[in-house]
Parts: structure tokens; C-alpha cells; sequence
């Protein structure tokens, strides 16, 4: 038994000083002091020793069972330290690298002149209103003087869900919401998208952004209307930009106009992007309709107003020279990089 113990001993030792790593060191001290483990087995045997070899071979027993452990406890902490140099070594980080640049998106051209034409009008004491894209019918067309049968409504009507519920087709149903719940003086724009039947080209989408403008208060007239339109046309695009109003009709305004302002390229010589004109087409507006003003609640004889609306594809598409507005939604980053501010 004493050569046993002095044979475990040994292989223990040599095992031990050979293992490669944590895991083949476990397995080492499981084959020597698990359960089943060789040192265990013989102290197990111990009960067939006479009484005075016993003490003898007990007290071995025990001094391997010391000697192995400690061995143990002291292969595990070179192991650990070893691993922890090879991590190290691995994660080795080198200062010196140039760092990777994180690739910056762009603020999208149609947000970038919204946010400007929402600053000139919030410099004109106008608040700015949004609403609902899916809309009642009521709302859409019948309070801005489109009743059912209106044939105005042929060139938008589009996109029911029900019979009483669309995808709205211009923002003036913000205005209408507006002036039911609260009373004149009343100065917002409303920007928002809005759907109409439409098939894509380069100047026209089924979905679009328009910005709208309503402004109600007692002795508002036309003048009013021209002064704001020319301090906003101005200020989008030159000082020496000039505004040509003609006459036009909608449902909802009366008198009604288009607005054409001086081309800012050639200053009115005609050239290309005004088509040999020397004007562009920017907006509609009018005076609100005395029925309009009537279906939400307002006394035409006490109050007046006017209106406005613009696409902002297309004011954008000029601001910047932009001849296809299907670049607008496709995602293109060597268009979209073009705008970075
Ligand atoms: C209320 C009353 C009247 C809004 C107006 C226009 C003229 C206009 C077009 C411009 C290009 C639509 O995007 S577009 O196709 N809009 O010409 N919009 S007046 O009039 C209103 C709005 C709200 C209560």
C-alpha cells in the first residue's frame, strides 16, 4: 500500500506538471481525489490494514492528499496567470490606428426647406398645426365647399377607405378643425403629406407634402394676402424677387389666384428652368370663402381671411434645381449626399 501511495504520488506529480490547461487540470484532480479518484480508492481500502500499519499508511495517505492539492492549487494559479497573458496578448490594441469615421446622414432636402419656410412664416407670427392624413370626407372636401357632386373633386378623389373616410388630399381639413374649436384671430400653416390620384412622372406622385396657410381675423383683406406672400416669397428666394398674381378659381376662396414669382435664375429673361417664361408657378391662395367661414362656425360679416397653398416638392425642386421629384423618395445616397448642411 506504501508503494501505492508513493506510485500516486509520483504519476501525480509528473501529470500535473505536464498539464496544458484549466480543463486537463480538472480532469487531474478528479482521477486523483474525486469519489472515485485513485487516492480515494485506497484510503478506502484502508480497512483491511492491522491495527498498526494503519496510522502508518493513514498518515502517507494524508501527505499525498496534501502534496496533490497543493500541487494543484499552485499549477491552477500559473494556468490562470498563463491564460491571462495569452488574452491579453490577443486583445493587444493598437493606439496608433486611425479611427473608423462614422458615416453622417443629411438632412433631407424637403425637411430642410419645410424648416425654412416654417421659420419666415413663425417669423410672421404664424403657429404651425398638424392633423390627421386619414380624414373624414366632411372635413376633406364638404366644409371647403366640395359637396359630393363638385367636379373639382375628379382631379383628387382617391383613396377611400369607407364612404365617409379618405387619405386626405390637401391639409386645408387642419385649417377646417382649426376653426371650429377656436375663435379668430387665427395666423397657422399646416404642413403635412397628402394623397391624390395620381400616376408618378417627374412632376407629379400619388403622395406629396403640401404647406398650407389660413390667416382669420376681423378686417383681414387681399392687401394683407399680398404683403404676406411677398415678405415670404422674398425671403425664400431673394430679395429682388418680384410676384405676379392671377386670376384663377377654388371652391374655397373667393377671389381666388395663382401666384407667380420672378424667375430666380435669369431675374425674369426667361432661361431654362422657367421655360422661356421669366415666371414660376408657386402657389394658389384666395380669400376664404364666405360659406367655408360659415361651415366652421365663423361670421363672415364680422370676419375675413385669407388662404394659401403650396407643394413643398415643388418649391424645393426650384430652390435647388431639381428636375425629377421621384429623387425625393428613392432613397438615392449620391443624390441625398448633395444636401449635406
Ligand atoms: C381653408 C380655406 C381655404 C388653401 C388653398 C390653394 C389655394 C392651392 C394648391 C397648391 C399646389 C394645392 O399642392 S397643390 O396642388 N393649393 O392652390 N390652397 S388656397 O385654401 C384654404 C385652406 C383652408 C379653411
Amino acid at each position: 500500500m506504501k508503494d501505492r501511495l508513493n506510485k500516486i504520488k509520483a504519476s501525480a506529480e509528473a501529470e500535473l506538471s505536464s498539464a496544458a490547461d484549466l480543463g486537463a487540470l480538472e480532469s487531474l484532480r478528479v482521477k486523483y481525489l474525486g469519489k472515485k479518484g485513485e487516492l480515494t480508492a485506497v484510503m478506502k481500502g484502508m480497512g483491511g490494514l492491522s491495527k498498526e500499519e494503519r496510522p502508518i499508511i493513514g498518515q502517507l495517505a494524508n501527505t499525498v492528499r496534501g502534496f496533490i492539492e497543493s500541487a494543484l492549487e499552485e499549477k491552477k494559479k500559473a494556468l490562470t496567470e498563463k491564460a491571462k497573458e495569452l488574452k491579453l496578448m490577443a486583445e493587444t490594441i493598437d493606439v496608433a490606428l486611425p479611427g473608423r469615421t462614422p458615416e453622417m446622414g443629411a438632412k433631407h432636402p424637403l425637411n430642410t426647406v419645410l424648416d425654412d419656410l416654417q421659420d419666415i412664416f413663425i417669423g410672421m407670427g404664424f403657429s404651425i398645426v398638424e392633423g390627421p392624413e386619414v380624414e373624414l370626407d366632411y372635413y376633406n372636401f364638404e366644409a371647403l365647399n366640395l359637396p359630393p357632386d363638385h367636379p373639382a373633386r375628379d382631379t383628387q378623389d382617391t383613396f377611400y377607405i369607407n364612404d365617409n373616410v379618405l387619405l386626405r388630399t390637401q391639409t386645408s381639413p387642419v385649417q377646417v378643425r382649426v376653426m371650429e374649436k377656436q375663435k379668430p384671430p387665427i395666423r397657422i400653416i399646416s404642413p403635412g403629406r397628402v394623397y391624390r390620384s395620381d400616376t408618378v412622372d417627374a412632376t407629379h406622385s400619388p403622395v406629396f407634402h403640401q404647406v398650407e396657410g389660413l390667416v382669420i381675423d376681423k378686417g383681414i383683406t387681399m392687401a394683407d394676402l399680398k404683403g404676406t406672400l411677398e415678405v415670404f416669397a422674398k425671403k425664400l428666394y431673394g430679395d429682388d424677387t418680384r410676384l405676379r398674381f392671377r386670376p384663377h378659381h377654388f371652391p374655397f376662396t373667393e377671389p381666388s389666384a395663382e401666384v407667380d414669382i420672378s424667375c430666380f435664375n435669369c431675374k425674369g429673361e426667361g432661361c431654362s428652368i422657367c421655360k422661356g417664361e421669366g415666371w414660376i408657378e408657386i402657389l394658389g391662395c384666395g380669400m376664404v370663402h364666405p360659406k367655408v367661414l360659415r361651415n366652421c362656425g365663423i361670421d363672415p360679416e364680422v370676419y375675413s381671411g385669407f388662404a394659401f397653398g403650396m407643394g413643398l416638392e415643388r418649391v424645393t425642386m426650384f430652390r435647388y434645381g431639381i428636375k425629377d421629384l421621384r429623387l425625393f423618395y428613392e432613397n438615392d445616397l449620391q443624390f441625398l449626399k448633395q444636401f449635406k448642411i
